[in-house]
């Protein structure tokens, strides 16, 4: 950060404090991670020099020699990790991703069918604000008032009355595995496309703790930063025989030049969780998962399907009397950082739900292990017990940072 320092003391002095931040705080936001050393250095590399409109062999500008390699190398380690046939490196995030996919299916006013936003979907997957919900007749599905758990039979009849040429199944916010071959039935009964948008969970896909989609969607969409811990970016994967209207759909239709040094960056990941490791780490994951669940659980919080069976967990406050923007703050402010959430069915507004999101991909990259999460759930039990009491919540920010140090954070030097 020489260079930076010299140039900027301001941005220099930013990025410290988030440093940080990162070192001596206990991340739970259930999408975040720590990247390694390695993928941040190809992060910030001169790859980001070079514009390289199209794909290797085709593309509109010269000098794509080292840059054609690079992605060929992001494209065959993606391919050998999750056994895709066909995967479009370039997507600069997310959003991008689905808005591609959905270019390359469908026509505006087709009907998509998706988890509703408040049920834990994404605002992609239809939400009436995101162009997702203003260009298609959008479609949704929820979880069972009775057990938060999804309902596939009533998700068949949705897609029957329905008719959506494109079903959607993934989440933000839903803490059990899905069920991939009931939406692949119920896509073939009603001649729809089926996405899966795996962002949350590719990582315990990669790490073989969480079935993977590949072999039912017809075409796969994941973020590659966060429980894949790899850099901001994104991946779309699918059948031979959607190739070329995938890559059509990214380049040229929705974006311009790829973000080369992101790309070398997913490559180096996707090599990290190609490793044997990566599969220890994946399980670490769900069981850290698992262990602060039961925790949370002895402390009489509520979990939305009483439990986990992947990185994140979902807990309804109501009985704890504090809403959702309360504790998270309150948690925040003791060093603990998440995000509030609405639940399902919840009776209060977004901006201010009922519930809070935990994740434990990060502070399993960082070591975190059972003992670890028992401990964190003991604190978020004391901070949401009393979440006025200044005195309390200084005294466990302090105990956080000290155990924080015991667990140093990938990527990050202080
Ligand atoms: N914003 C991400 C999340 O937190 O789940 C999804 O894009």
């Amino acid at each position: 950060m020489n260079e930076v320092k010299k140039v900027d003391q301001e941005i220099y002095d930013l990025i410290k404090q988030e440093e940080r931040r990162q070192a001596d705080k206990i991340r739970l936001i259930a999408s975040e991670n720590y990247v390694s050393s390695a993928v941040l250095e190809a992060t910030s590399s001169v790859l980001t020099n070079k514009y390289s409109e199209g794909y290797a062999g085709k593309r509109y500008y010269e000098g794509q020699q080292i840059i054609d390699q690079v992605e060929e190398l992001a494209i065959e380690r993606a391919k050998e990790l999750f056994g895709a046939e066909h995967v479009n490196v370039q997507p600069y995030s997310g959003s991008p991703a689905n808005l591609a996919v959905y270019l390359a299916f469908l026509k505006p006013g087709d009907t998509i069918l998706g988890m509703a936003l408040p049920h834990g979907g994404h605002l992609t997957h239809g939400a009436k604000v995101s162009i997702s919900g203003k260009y298609f007749n959008a479609e949704s599905y929820g979880l069972s008032p009775d057990n938060g758990f999804l309902d596939y039979e009533s998700i068949r009849e949705k897609a029957r009355s329905c008719k959506p040429a494109l079903i959607i199944a993934g989440h933000s916010a839903y803490p059990r595995e899905l069920d991939f071959e009931y939406f692949r039935e119920i896509a073939d009964e009603v001649g729809a496309i089926l996405l899966v948008d795996m962002a949350h969970f590719a990582g315990l896909v990669a790490g073989g703790v969480h079935q993977s989609p590949i072999p039912y969607a017809d075409v796969v969409t994941t973020t590659t930063h966060k429980s894949l811990r790899g850099p901001r970016g994104a991946i779309i994967m699918c059948k031979q025989e959607h190739a070329a209207a995938i890559d059509k759909a990214v380049f040229p239709g929705i974006q311009g030049g790829p973000h080369n040094h992101t790309t070398a960056a997913m490559a180096v990941a996707f090599k990290e969780a190609l490793a044997p490791e990566f599969k220890d780490y994946a399980r670490q994951v769900v069981d850290n998962a698992v262990a602060l669940s039961d925790t949370l659980k002895k402390w009489d919080f509520d979990l939305v399907t009483g439990g986990s069976d992947n990185h994140l967990i979902l807990v309804d406050l109501t009985n704890k009397e504090v809403t959702g923007k309360i504790a998270a703050k309150a948690l925040d402010r003791a060093g603990i950082v998440l995000n509030y959430n609405a639940v399902p069915n919840d009776k209060r507004k977004p901006f201010d739900p009922s519930g809070v999101r935990l994740g434990t991909a990060a502070v399993t990259s960082r070591g975190f292990r059972e003992a670890q999460m028992v401990q964190v759930g003991e604190w978020i039990n004391a901070v949401i017990s009393e979440p006025e009491n200044d005195r309390l919540i200084s005294e466990i920010a302090e105990d956080v940072a000290s155990y924080c140090r015991e667990f140093p954070a990938p990527g990050i030097d202080i």
